[in-house]
Parts: structure tokens; sequence; C-alpha cells
């Protein structure tokens, strides 16, 4: 079967519904078709300078989120990155094949160094997208499931794939797999709420946000600040109408109902009513998902086993990549 590999950063107390419509739901729907492989990516949190403490809560919650959304452990490899050291060993040969100014032109480096200064913006945060690149390429991964903001990083992994397999590997073999980003158009940038021209982002205005743990008042009252329009007409025209065009994306990735069936449903009735019918399908989605989150957290210790469980099968996979691939640039295999 063809493998897919994917990860999300333990950066904040709980994922948002970007990135479950952008992405945690794909993972979970490509465990029946493929290999799946899955990380709690916490060597790029360290990008943010996270606290120690809030590191170690965020990356069991992450985890808990991904089995609650219904990856399976039995199905699927679910680790922590850190946990597979080889991560950082190829990132450094990546780094090594990446040129400077190809890091230098990666827009979410420029947008969060831009906002960091010079002294603020470090080396790891420079090269997170290597290390993205060797997340991927370690497993060989045929697909990555994520959302659009990750597809300039994507593009990245394949060069440097295509790189490593041009520079050394035989002619009409390959060293590595170049991988092929998996996009799901309908829901690849779900919008701020509050700032529906923006993507929802964990950086971004909490108000803006739905984020899987909030109780389920927090979510309503945010649901229905929403931002919408002066006109009063329920159309889909994400350019003229960004933020009703939003909520019906939200509603339909949700429901399952087609967007013109949702427009010809609401047709003539008022912003409102809408926002309430989020409400209710966003609860429906989520409500689950939370509940499950509290049992899992409850057993820290049956939660640490699947990730042990996960880090032994998904490093066995990863020391032999990085053995091939230090072999094919000429490191000498230590004995
Ligand atoms: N708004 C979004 N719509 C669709 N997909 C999204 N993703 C993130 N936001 C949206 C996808 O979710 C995954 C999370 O990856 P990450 O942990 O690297 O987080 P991120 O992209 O840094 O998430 P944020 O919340 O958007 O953080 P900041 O504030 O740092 O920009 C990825 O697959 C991503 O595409």
């Amino acid at each position: 079967r063809p493998r897919v590999f994917s990860g999300m950063q333990p950066t904040a107390d709980s994922l948002h519904l970007g990135n479950y419509l952008g992405a945690l739901r794909q993972w979970v729907q490509l465990q029946d078709t493929h290999d799946a492989i899955y990380s709690v990516v916490d060597l790029h949190a360290l990008t943010v300078s996270p606290d120690p403490a809030a590191l170690r809560a965020r990356t069991r919650v992450t985890a808990a989120q991904y089995l609650a959304a219904g990856v399976d452990p039995e199905r699927s490899i679910l680790f922590v990155q850190s946990h597979v050291p080889e991560h950082a060993e190829l990132t450094w040969v990546l780094g090594c094949l990446t040129g400077f100014g190809e890091a230098s032109r990666m827009t979410q480096f420029k947008d969060k160094s831009a906002k960091q200064g010079t002294d603020g913006t470090t080396v790891g945060l420079f090269t997170y997208p290597v290390l993205m690149a060797a997340d991927i390429l370690l497993y060989d991964a045929d697909l990555v499931p994520v959302g659009e903001d990750q597809r300039q990083h994507l593009e990245l992994s394949r060069n440097l794939a295509q790189r490593l397999n041009s520079r050394y590997a035989p002619e009409g073999t390959e060293l590595v797999t170049v991988p092929e980003p998996y996009i799901v158009k309908a829901t690849a940038k779900i919008y701020d709420l509050a700032e529906p021209t923006a993507k929802m982002s964990k950086s971004g205005n909490p108000s803006g946000l739905i984020e899987l743990l909030d109780p389920p008042k927090v979510v309503a009252k945010r649901i229905k600040s929403a931002v919408t329009d002066a006109d009063t007409v329920i159309a889909f025209d994400p350019v003229a109408k960004p933020g009703v065009s939003n909520l019906l994306s939200i509603h339909s990735a949700l429901s399952g109902v087609p967007i013109d069936e949702l427009v010809a449903e609401f047709d003539g009735k008022m912003y409102g009513h809408l926002k309430v019918a989020v409400v209710d399908v966003v609860e429906a989605a989520l409500g689950p998902i939370r509940e499950r989150v509290g049992e899992l957290l409850a057993r820290p210790d049956e939660l640490d086993e699947i990730l042990a469980v996960g880090a032994q099968k998904a490093r066995a996979i990863a020391r032999e990549t990085l053995a091939r691939v230090y072999d094919a640039v000429g490191l000498v295999p230590a004995r």
C-alpha cells in the first residue's frame, strides 16, 4: 500500500478547526487505503521557544486529539518526533543540500521572522522546512496530507528528495521517495471567524478560532460573533462574502451537505440562522472528540504506551532510511 506521513506541532493547548478539517480528518480517512504514519512534531515546536512544562503537556494533548479524532494505533504508527533521533540526523544531511536562498524564500519564514526581528529569529525557525523534509523522506512517504499553507514546504521536500536522488542514486533509481502533497480543496484553508480573509491560526486572534477542546459555550459564542458583511443574502462567494462563505464551508465540511444545497436551504433566511446551524454541526463533530480526549488524558500511562510502541515501529523504518542515505553520501558506517 502507498504510504502517508503527516504531523502537527504541539504548540497550543488545543488543535483548531483548521487543523482538523485541513489535515487531521484526512489522516483518519487515509488509514483505510494507506500505510499511515502520524507524528506529534515536538522538535518543530521548539522553534517558538515554548515553556518546557507546556510543551510536555501539549505533546500528550496533541496525541490524544489525534486518537480521539480517529487515528487508530492498531492500523497506523503514531509517535512523538523527538523519540526518533533520525529526524534530527537526516535534517543535517538535507540542510547541506538546501540553498541558503532557497530556504530564505519560504514565505512562512519570511512572515514569522518579520514579526520576530533579526535577534528574535532563530536558525531553528529558518531550518524548520528542512526538518519537515526529513520527517517525510525518512518514511518514503508517497502522500502528505496538509492544509494549503504547507504547499511551499512540501515543494521544498520534493526538491530535496529529487536532489538526493539525482546526486546520489544510480541513474533510474531512487534513494528516497518523492512525496506528493494531498490538499483537499474544500477544506484547504479554513478562515479566521473574526477576520475571514486570514487563515484560522493559533497565532491569530483568539476570537477567530474554534478550538477542538474549547467548552461548547465558547465555541457557540465565537461562531455567533463571526464577522459577516453588511449584506443580508446567504451566498457562497469567497471574494465578496468571505465570512458567510467560510461559515458555509465549515457547515458543508462537517455536515456533508453540498454548499449549493445549503445555499438553497438558507435562501431568504438571516445570517443568525446560518450561525445557529453552524454551532450545531460543529458541536456534533467536536463534542465526541472532546469527550474522548478527556478519557485518554485520564489514563496517561496508556497514552504513553501507545506512543512508545509507535516510536519503536517508526524508528525501525527511519533507521534503515538514514543508513541508506548516510552510505550514499559517503559516510563510513560505524561498526
Ligand atoms: N486554517 C487552516 N485551514 C486548513 N488547514 C490548516 N492547517 C493549519 N491551519 C489551517 C493545517 O494544519 C496542520 C497543522 O500544522 P502545524 O502544527 O504545523 O501548524 P500550523 O500550520 O503552524 O498551524 P497554525 O495554527 O496555522 O499555526 P501558526 O499560527 O503557527 O500559523 C497543517 O497541515 C496545516 O496545513
